[in-house]
């Protein structure tokens, strides 16, 4: 399922820390300079420009820059005909000027023709004075026609840039990467519900007990105990303790741990920050759509233009041609959410997603500690608030129209099936607003897959919309009732996984589970005799369905189940699945137990999932749901417990979750969240989920700066990173399923 994205031409920029000023040192015994005339002393010799007005001055190149060019290639200056090797490390550096102070400039090294992949790329802001910009990074692929372009355009007004000192040494030593992991007390930098459980890990060399001191924000000890050595863990190779501090139940803010000489990242006791977040997860996905303007009032910061509508550069999505041969028609499928990152519209992963906040509200329906307010109408400050229809379903309806356009229209030969995804022909780079995307669109074909996804999502939305809207709730239900005769019809057209050109492939090579998943949806919305008896005779509907990794977009046989045990029907033996949920948890719960950082996760070989944050809330929302369906503390404990992990308590003390906790991931991989790349773009939004830790370490700078990683070990908050550090719709859907019943237990 390992999916490669070489030819992305995401593989971008360095951190802010690296834009100090760094005299370039020296070329060592091996290190070889590229750039030829680097330093001007021929003039303007082996450079070229274009739309620009250049030539020496002051011992360095001067460029007039015209104002009212569109894009950023509009006006440049650079250098052809460099040879980079594959692997080798290279330090970039330039000394750089512009007037007035405060323009960008794109430095990117990568192909000069086409399909122009960028190899690295900065977007340093100038100042009048000049400053002395040094980089480091590996090439991912060989070529003999590199180049080194300083992209100048965009800007309103004419602006005025000066260069000197440019140099591109091979050779030099990867760059070594030592995480800063603070203190080696590791707690939910967040919070402790007062009367949940309370366990943090210390990172030490010690083999006995030692004595802990729970801290208020005055220095006052609150609590003491003694540590718990739980000997070497194998998911971070640390020797470690564990510490339980539950018997502390008074709410507090700014809380410490003292262990061992060190003092942990301050914490609360409360439920405040669960609240906040539960409503941060799920206000993620109003900055993700696409065909509509984000709303700068809604969303301070983070306003913008539409994305993928007709207008230029944009090829729009309101009339998309399949990809060349798939197809003779055109479909309209505007709207939707941006998956990730990138700017592609996948139905596996939109159905997933939509599954899991729709399920965020009927679980707040049947749950005892259900609260469906919380996600109610006005809690979410949509365009859509104040329309008397929960927020948390406004939202999930605008993925939902959008998986109802991907259906292959009536007369065609799949019809009622759904088209796969639809996203760029080619890789595009970072930044890149959606609404600056110049590409072509284009439909893939459709699947089984897909087809179900949209079966199953669909079903659900009839029941769910019922209560506001009856005409789209019957709309749904027909959508769904075809997209399931016509996976029945087209039972195994399975995505390619070759299929991965400017966008994701998300192949799935067995869709027994997604049937399954989409005849529990239609039965449970319908009561019908033929979605009971696929389910009864499914060989997914008895199987131990409870693995390592509870689900994902993939793997959808335990929403099915889930639902199943959870939303009212007379479904024959229902008793026994809601058994089996209760089984899977016990064995997610025993994992947690022997697991040191107190998470429901233990891939074999620890070999961390893309995504992994999102497996680790998934599997605790089966174990959420088995609290739900026994009232049993022990499950609540559990799943609530399996927050610490993804809000701090973990071997690189990072929460995975923007703007909560003192240290957060800030550089999810984003092309309009670019803020490292660009500091006129932002960061991502509070709330929002970094995919974590993954062993395959997908990505050129993963490869570079992770290697031979341990499990917990195998992230870093990198906007290059896209297979450790990437934000998605569907791990934000984890997290905001379970923010929302973490805050239900308050
Ligand atoms: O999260 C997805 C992972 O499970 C798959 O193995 C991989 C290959 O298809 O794709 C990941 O999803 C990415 C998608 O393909 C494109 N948009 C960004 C997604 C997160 O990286």
């Amino acid at each position: 399922m390992n999916r490669r994205r070489t030819a992305l031409l995401s593989l971008t920029a360095l951190l802010a820390a690296g834009l100090a000023a760094v005299p370039a040192g020296p070329a060592g015994a091996d290190e070889v300079e590229r750039i030829r005339n680097g330093t001007f002393d021929a003039g303007t010799e082996s450079w070229w420009t274009s739309g620009v007005t250049a030539g020496p001055d002051g011992g360095g190149l001067c460029a007039d820059v015209p104002g009212g060019t569109v894009n950023r290639w509009d006006a440049a200056v650079g250098q052809n005909d460099l040879a980079l090797t594959e692997g080798e490390t290279y330090r970039v550096s330039f000394r750089a000027s512009g007037a007035p102070a405060g323009h960008g400039v794109r430095a990117v090294v990568g192909l000069q023709v086409p399909p122009y992949d960028a190899y690295h790329e900065v977007v340093p802001q100038l100042d009048v004075s000049g400053d002395t910009y040094t980089y480091t990074f590996t090439a991912p692929a060989g070529t003999a026609q590199g180049q080194l372009a300083f992209q100048l355009g965009g800007a309103a007004d004419p602006w005025r840039f000066c260069l000197d000192d440019v140099s591109l040494l091979g050779g030099v030593p990867p760059e070594k990467h030592e995480p800063d992991t603070g203190p080696r007390v590791r707690v939910n930098q967040i919070a402790y519900l007062p009367r949940g459980p309370k366990n943090a890990t210390l990172v030490t060399e010690a083999t006995t007990p030692l004595p802990w001191q729970l801290r208020a924000a005055s220095g006052a000890v609150l609590a003491r105990g003694r540590t718990v050595p739980r000997g070497v863990d194998a998911s971070s190779g640390q020797n470690v303790h564990s510490i339980d501090f539950g018997a502390r139940r008074t709410p507090g803010t700014g809380l410490t741990l003292t262990v061992d000489g060190e003092t942990s990242r301050p914490f609360d006791i409360g439920t405040a920050a669960y609240e906040q977040l539960s409503l941060d997860a799920a206000k993620f996905y109003y900055t993700q759509r696409s065909g509509t303007p984000i709303r700068d009032d809604l969303r301070p910061g983070y306003g913008r233009a539409a994305g993928h509508v007709d207008v230029a550069p944009n090829q729009g999505d309101g009339a998309v041609p399949c990809q060349p041969g798939v197809c003779d028609y055109t479909l309209d499928v505007t709207g939707g959410w941006y998956d990730a990152g990138d700017h592609g519209k996948y139905v596996v992963n939109g159905g997933i997603s939509v599954w899991q906040l729709l399920s965020t509200h009927e679980r707040a329906l049947h749950a005892r500690t259900g609260d469906a307010d919380r996600l109610g109408d006005g809690s979410l400050a949509l365009p859509e608030s104040g329309n008397k229809v929960p927020d948390i379903l406004d939202e999930a309806r605008w993925e939902l129209q959008f998986l109802l356009k991907m259906q292959v229209p009536d007369g065609e030969p799949l019809a009622g099936m759904a088209h796969h995804k639809i996203h760029d022909e080619q890789w595009t780079g970072l930044p890149l607003l959606p609404s600056a995307d110049p590409q072509k669109r284009e439909l893939h074909p459709p699947t089984t897959a897909a087809t179900l996804n949209l079966a199953a999502t669909a079903a659900q939305a009839a029941r769910l919309y019922e209560p506001y809207d009856r005409r789209f709730a019957a709309t749904a239900l027909t959508a769904a009732r075809k997209a399931w005769a016509a996976a029945l019809a087209h039972p195994d057209v399975l995505a390619s996984e070759a299929d991965g050109t400017g966008g994701g492939a998300y192949p799935d090579g067995n869709v027994t589970d997604e049937f399954y998943w989409a005849a529990a949806e239609l039965y449970l919305t319908t009561g019908e005799r033929e979605f009971k008896d696929h389910v009864l005779t499914s060989p997914v509907h008895t199987a131990d369905v409870f693995g390592p990794v509870a689900f994902d977009w993939a793997s959808t046989a335990v929403p099915a189940r889930l639902d199943l045990a959870t939303v009212p029907s007379r479904l024959p033996g229902r008793d026994a699945v809601r058994r089996s949920v209760r089984a899977g948890a016990d064995r997610y719960l025993a994992t947690l137990r022997a697991h040191p950082y107190g998470m429901p996760y233990a891939p074999a070989g620890q070999r961390y999932d893309w995504g992994s944050t999102h497996q680790v809330l998934n599997n605790a929302v089966v174990l959420a749901t088995a609290h739900d369906l026994t009232g049993d503390a022990k499950y609540r404990d559990g799943a609530v417990q399996a927050m610490d992990y993804v809000l701090g308590r973990n071997a690189l003390n990072v929460s995975y979750v923007t703007g909560y906790g003192e240290v957060s991931a800030q550089n999810q991989h984003s092309r309009w969240y670019a803020r490292q790349l660009d500091p006129a773009s932002p960061r991502p939004p509070a709330g929002s989920l970094a995919g974590g830790a993954n062993s395959s370490i997908q990505d050129p700078l993963a490869q570079e700066k992770l290697k031979g990683c341990v499990g917990q070990f195998c992230y870093i908050d990198d906007i290059r990173s896209w297979s450790t550090n990437e934000l998605t719709i569907n791990w934000n859907a984890a997290l905001a399923w379970m923010a929302s019943y973490v805050a239900d237990q308050g």
